[in-house]
């Protein structure tokens, strides 16, 4: 089967790559729908940046921002709702949305009570301080044993459909989003399924000789093909169009 895409759609003036294009409601929903047709499986609904050093948002400010869009797109879509708030995780399922992205690894309880799809992502630390200074002592190892617990305590509070994501980017440096990368097999072999979200991140800039953020697609789309082929079931990314054609070739 095809490596399903999720496209990212920031609520948000200030996400790392695409704040402030799609912070005014209307604009948010006709990218949403422009990701529709270019083939995205999920559009991923986020109203807070995790960016590193992100100032956090308010739960109503976060609410204000995201429920207009996901109703709207969700009779059109299948909805994601990215946050790591209870009270944004509820109203969004309640508006329509039937997955939620988790990077806080924390609200499965939520997912069960709505009947809804939950992703467990891996994070050291939190967004204003996860990049001081990431240290492991076996990246791999440690992030898979998070998760598969993360997992299996979902899984036992009820919560039918669980992703695993390794967090390319939080707390990691690009060493370790390597080396997740390189052994994403491992992951993946855990027997969850594994979602990963490389797209336009600061490692495919550092490793490309400094490419701004807007001019790394073909590192994307470099990853994104590394992680299908690699075990990932679904990539989260930016350039939907570009990523449902490279996952369809790998698929054949
Ligand atoms: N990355 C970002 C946000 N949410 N969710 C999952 N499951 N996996 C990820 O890798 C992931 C995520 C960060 O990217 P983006 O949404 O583009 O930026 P920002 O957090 O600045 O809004």
């Amino acid at each position: 089967m095809s490596t399903l895409v999720m496209g990212v759609l920031n609520v948000t003036p200030d996400s790392f790559s695409d704040g402030g294009r799609w912070l005014d409601p209307d604009a948010a929903v006709q990218h949403g729908l422009e990701l529709v047709r270019e083939g995205a499986d999920v559009v991923d609904v986020g109203g807070e940046s995790t960016r590193p050093g992100a100032e956090p948002v308010a739960a109503d400010e976060e609410l204000r921002r995201v429920l207009p869009v996901i109703t709207a797109l969700a009779p059109r879509v299948r909805v994601s709702i990215d946050t790591r708030k209870r009270a944004v995780a509820e109203a969004a399922l309640d508006a329509g949305a039937s997955l939620l992205n988790d990077v806080s690894a924390s609200l499965f309880p939520v997912a069960a009570q709505a009947g809804a799809g939950w992703v467990a992502m891996h994070m050291q630390g939190d967004p204003t301080t996860m990049q001081a200074a990431p240290r492991y002592d076996d990246v791999v190892g440690e992030v898979t044993a998070f998760l598969v617990e993360r997992a299996e305590a979902a899984a036992a509070a009820g919560v039918t459909e669980v992703w695993v994501d390794p967090g390319i980017g939080f707390g990691k440096t690009a060493a370790h989003n390597l080396s997740l990368l390189r052994r994403l097999r491992e992951l993946a072999a855990a027997g969850w399924p594994v979602l990963v979200g490389a797209s336009r991140k600061s490692f495919i800039g550092a490793l490309t000789g400094g490419r701004p953020v807007d001019d790394r697609l073909e590192g994307s789309l470099a990853v994104a093909v590394w992680a299908a082929a690699h075990g990932a079931a679904m990539v989260r990314v930016h350039d939907v169009a570009a990523t449902v054609q490279a996952m369809r070739l790998v698929a054949a």
